[in-house]
């Protein structure tokens, strides 16, 4: 059978034009994931987890980076886990003596793309009456409360 122009370009278009379309339903496809995974909370990113080790009944302090890849501002509200009678957002301040004091704050504002951290002689979770020895190597959970993104658990590591 003789070629005609319309089988010509019908394979052509088989060739070059189908592949291309694929290539491009693809790169489309991949937009909405990325606006799901905003939804889902994963623009709120938790790393560099520790706590120190304490006795029981004593006080630990826990630090972590907390980075918001989103466009919009979100807001720590408060911390929870079963290893602390209490659990507090705390910032560290100077006194007039030059000591260094801290103290409770009511939230913590995480501003758009960008990261807070949380460290020694800073801001930090305070456990006040720590529930069970905390050793190092030892870890146990926290739950973050979000305003905008809900609740986040944490796995934190007890070291030196
Ligand atoms: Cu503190």
């Amino acid at each position: 059978m003789k070629r005609t122009p319309f089988t010509f370009f019908a394979s052509l278009f088989a060739a070059l034009l189908l592949p291309a379309l694929f290539l491009i339903s693809g790169c489309e496809a991949e937009q909405p994931r990325t606006d799901a995974e905003m939804i889902d909370g994963d623009g709120i990113h938790i790393e560099g987890t520790w706590a120190r080790p304490a006795s029981e009944g004593r006080m630990s302090a826990a630090y972590f980076l907390i980075t918001n890849f989103e466009e919009e501002p979100d807001t720590l509200l408060s911390v929870e886990s079963d290893v602390a009678r209490l659990v507090e957002i705390h910032e560290s301040f100077e006194r007039e003596e030059g000591m260094m004091g801290m103290r409770e704050i009511p939230q913590l504002q995480i501003p758009a793309q960008s990261t807070v951290r949380l460290e020694q002689g800073g801001l930090h979770i305070m456990l006040i009456q720590v529930t069970r020895t905390l050793a190092d190597g030892d870890t146990f959970e926290l739950t973050l409360n979000f305003a905008g993104h809900g609740e986040k658990t944490i796995e934190i590591p007890v070291r030196l």
